[in-house]
């Protein structure tokens, strides 16, 4: 993957901005003395917004952007003058991305709409300068707030590609030639297992004026979900499907037990795929005649609409499409706009994309000293629970 141009998979480091510091200062000038406190507030840090941009289809610009940090809101000064709140930073992100903390797994939020904003961090709120705290007892405060601290977290992005049907099949059944038979898509295709090595989407028309999203995965073998072939992390772009198409091909051992094999390995990902809406296509039939044809059609498993196809000849091509319009249109299908997010199980994350955090830039680390002193933590409590 490391060449590939598609990546659904990120890693970055962000930090808000700190506060900026109250300040202390009191009022001097020429024939007044005591000229009284004047210190005024410090500005805000910054925030980390993740912002959903539909022109985008992969996370590959953030690849190369790993270190997502706001800057510092800036001191107060004299004279009551605020400081500058520090600059916002916004991650633009495809839509169709969930955001995991890496250190944990937990789901955090997720982006389903163009330019739709969410703060991922809030910057640190500016202390308040001097001036705020003189009473008719105190009224030379020499005390100002300091800022709030900066936040620092490691997070995951995840893509999610947005699709109706997803395809669902061991290597070499023919998913990427169906796909490129029934819609413009050039995926590649080889009669060698994982021609396909990443997912496409192909856009399928459909009795001239409509149309549907349909996903191609890489194929997954028995034992994926212990990593075995690409292992099963592709699943997660068909988690959003409306109907998953099985495909098997004629020329299987059984056809029965293929199917099995392959639900139990989605239902080890996630065991909502299995909720989905399934229909099985059984590929590659022109290399039937129509005894063989009935024997299979003795044994195909049972509960799940089946229609024999061939990408080739196009047999069976118009009757699957109208069974997955059928499906993907039907009402209990809908795929409900706020879906569960599992949270990430850490241990299992690929390796590939750890690396760059904690080995990389252990120098780094230094320029940017996190001033989160212990006494500061303790004012903002006490403040918080003061204003409530
Ligand atoms: N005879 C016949 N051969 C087919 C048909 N569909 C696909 N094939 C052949 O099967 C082989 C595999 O096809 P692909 O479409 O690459 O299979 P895939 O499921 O995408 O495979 P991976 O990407 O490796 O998972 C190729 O050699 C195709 O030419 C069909 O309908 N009839
Ligand atoms: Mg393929």
């Amino acid at each position: 993957m490391a060449e590939s141009n598609f990546i659904d998979y990120v890693k970055i480091l962000c930090r808000s901005g700190k506060g900026g510091a109250g300040s202390r200062h009191f009022h001097r000038a020429k024939y007044v003395p005591k000229g009284g406190p004047d210190g005024g507030d410090g500005g805000r840090g910054g925030h980390i917004i993740l912002k959903g941009n539909r022109h985008m289809w992969t996370l590959l610009p953030l690849r190369y952007q790993r270190h997502v940090f706001a800057t510092d809101g800036q001191s107060g000064g004299a004279g009551r003058s605020f400081g500058k709140d520090g600059e916002d930073r916004i991650i633009e992100v495809p839509v169709g991305t969930a955001v995991f903390d890496a250190d944990s797994g937990e789901f955090l939020c997720e982006i389903t709409e163009d330019g739709e904003e969410i703060k991922l961090l809030r910057g640190g709120k500016g202390g308040l300068g001097n001036w705020h705290f003189a009473t008719s007892t105190n009224r030379a405060p020499r005390y100002a707030q300091p800022g709030q601290p900066a936040i620092e977290k490691a997070v995951i992005l995840e893509l999610k590609l947005l699709g109706d049907v997803g395809l669902v099949g061991f290597p070499n059944a023919g998913k990427s030639t169906l796909l490129s038979a029934i819609s413009a898509a050039k995926p590649k295709i080889a009669d060698y297992p994982f021609t396909t090595m990443e997912p496409s989407l192909g856009i399928v028309n459909y009795r001239g004026d409509k149309s549907f999203v349909m996903a191609d995965i890489p194929g997954i073998i028995e034992g994926a979900s212990e990593g075995k072939g690409l292992g099963l992390r592709f699943l997660r772009h068909i988690e959003r499907n409306a109907v998953l198409l099985f495909m098997i091909p004629a020329d299987s051992n059984d056809i029965r037990k293929d199917y099995e094999v392959l639900l139990k390995e989605l239902k080890e990902f996630n065991p909502e795929l299995a909720d989905k809406s399934r229909v099985l296509a059984v590929s590659k039939c022109d290399m039937l005649d129509d005894e063989l044809r009935d024997e299979i059609a003795k044994e195909l498993p049972e509960g799940i609409p089946t229609v024999f196809i061939s990408a080739v000849t196009g047999q069976g091509l118009t009757e699957l499409k109208d069974l997955l319009w059928r499906e993907i249109n039907s009402e209990e299908n809908q795929v409900k706009s706020t879906m569960t997010h599992r949270n990430l199980d850490v241990r299992h994350r690929v390796e590939e994309e750890d690396e760059f955090i904690f080995h990389q830039d252990d120098t780094e680390e230094d320029d940017y000293p996190l001033d989160d002193s212990d006494w500061e933590d303790e004012f903002w409590e006490e403040e918080d629970s003061v204003n409530g």
